[in-house]
């Protein structure tokens, strides 16, 4: 029988926990060097090192049949997968963040403003739920700078501990989603004998953590 895949992210913050919880379920293998695939010694299993933004559309597409990715990168990409089970890693939250000084006091504020992001689709369903209409500047990076340089009132973007936006003049203002590391699987996959050893391996370890 073919080996299974599953995707993990190469290096970043998820590749550390996501190595350790694979280790933790008894699998032998090498973490990422330089090749992108390994093959795990001891189980019917091959792991593919990817960047985390491409980890649910391999999924979805069947490249891969089980990922670990972030909630975050999974609704942003707005991936046809299943979550299979959360993994308590990787918490953060999406949050909209204004600098100190800002006049926007309440939601209805943004109207008219504009608000930089990294997650132009999650920011865009939430402010459609709001029916907030506000001009989304997409950037794929050092979003909290955007503020500083005059290219928008606002941003969107992960925080965890909130020293990133402190360090840059700027305060949170609201929560747009929260976020934790999340095991995914292709659609149709879930019964495969391989997949429920593995999940089963997972879950043992997530509860002797508790
Ligand atoms: O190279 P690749 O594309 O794979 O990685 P990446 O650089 O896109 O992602 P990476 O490794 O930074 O993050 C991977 C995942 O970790 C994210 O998709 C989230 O699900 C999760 N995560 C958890 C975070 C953070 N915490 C986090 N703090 N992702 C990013 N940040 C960044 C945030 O963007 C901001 O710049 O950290 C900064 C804020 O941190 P604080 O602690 O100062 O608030
Ligand atoms: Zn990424």
């Amino acid at each position: 029988m073919k080996n299974l895949k599953i995707a993990i992210q190469k290096s970043g913050r998820l590749n550390e926990k996501s190595v350790l919880l694979l280790k933790n379920c008894g699998l032998d293998f090498e973490n990422y060097k330089s090749s992108l695939i390994t093959t795990v010694a001891n189980f019917s299993l091959e792991i593919l090192f990817l960047r985390d933004d491409d980890i649910p559309g391999y999924v979805e597409q069947g490249i891969a049949d089980l990922g670990i990715v972030g909630e975050n990168v999974i609704e942003e990409t707005r991936s046809q997968v299943q979550y299979l089970q959360r993994l308590g890693f990787g918490r953060c939250t999406l949050k909209i963040a204004l600098p100190k000084d800002s006049p926007v006091d309440r939601l209805e504020d943004l109207n008219g403003k504009s608000i930089a992001t990294s997650y132009p689709n999650i920011l865009q369903n939430f402010l459609n739920e709001y029916k907030i209409k506000a001009d989304i500047q997409e950037i794929s990076g050092s979003v909290e700078i955007a503020p500083g340089l005059g290219l928008s009132d606002a941003i969107c973007d992960i925080v965890s501990t909130g020293g990133t936006l402190k360090s840059n003049g700027l305060k949170p203002f609201v929560d747009v989603a929260s976020s934790e590391a999340i095991l995914i699987a292709r659609e149709g996959i879930e019964e495969n004998p391989i997949i429920c050893e593995l999940l089963q391996r997972i879950q043992s370890v997530l509860r002797a953590k508790e």
